[in-house]
């Protein structure tokens, strides 16, 4: 069984595989390069969710599964939230993203950079109402970048717990902790009918 998914992100597509292994087969846009550009201009991970799912779902007429995330800091006012895919520009690398988080809090001390990654994701089926499932993990923001594992904010997203950073974790234990494994987590409570 095939389960289709709105995102181009390898990372989250990566991590999609592994969650899903053995229940569903995951497809994602790279496998419609035909699908016109979604533009991800809502002000909540929850609205653009629903925009990613919900534009797929209506092209494909089929059910489709999308992932909006991102990184919010508390001492930024939650920046950068819905803009962490761009925060440094449209075409800025991780490295760029993360430079400016951390130029940003250079002044900050540890215990005042408390931050959390969120994934929303939308279920959206043909005809029905949109479904939300939204999955959260705590951490700090490191004063460096650590790690080569993950991708997006992880080198600079320390996990209390186990004193590295979400990069520095195997992927096999980010995908038991993160934002991202407990969303899913929901998400097939629901699909198995729990
Ligand atoms: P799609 O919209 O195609 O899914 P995207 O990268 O643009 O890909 P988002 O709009 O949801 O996805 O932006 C999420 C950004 O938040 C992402 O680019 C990363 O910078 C960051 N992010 C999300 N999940 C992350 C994770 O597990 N680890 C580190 N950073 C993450
Ligand atoms: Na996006």
């Amino acid at each position: 069984k095939e389960l289709v998914i709105a995102t181009s992100n390898k990372g989250k597509i990566k991590e999609f595989k592994t969650l899903f292994a053995g229940m569903y087969e995951v497809k994602s846009l790279l496998d419609y390069p035909e699908v016109p550009e979604i533009i991800e201009d809502g002000d909540t991970f929850k609205a653009n969710a629903a925009k990613k799912a919900e534009t797929l779902a209506a092209y494909l007429n089929q059910n489709v599964l999308a992932d909006d995330s991102g990184l919010s800091i508390d001492a930024l006012n939650g920046e950068p939230g819905v803009f962490s895919a761009r925060y440094a520009g449209t075409h800025k690398s991780d490295a760029d993203n993360m430079a400016k988080v951390l130029s940003k809090l250079a002044e900050v001390p540890e215990e005042n950079r408390i931050a959390r990654f969120t994934c929303m994701m939308a279920i959206a089926e043909p005809g029905k109402e949109t479904l939300f499932f939204e999955g959260q993990v705590e951490g700090i923001i490191a004063t460096e970048a650590r790690g080569t594992n993950g991708f997006g904010y992880d080198p600079i997203f320390l996990v209390p717990a186990y004193g590295q950073t979400m990069a520095e974790l195997t992927s096999e234990l980010k995908n038991k902790i993160s934002h991202r494994a407990d969303a899913i987590r929901q998400v097939k409570n629901y699909l198995l009918g729990g």
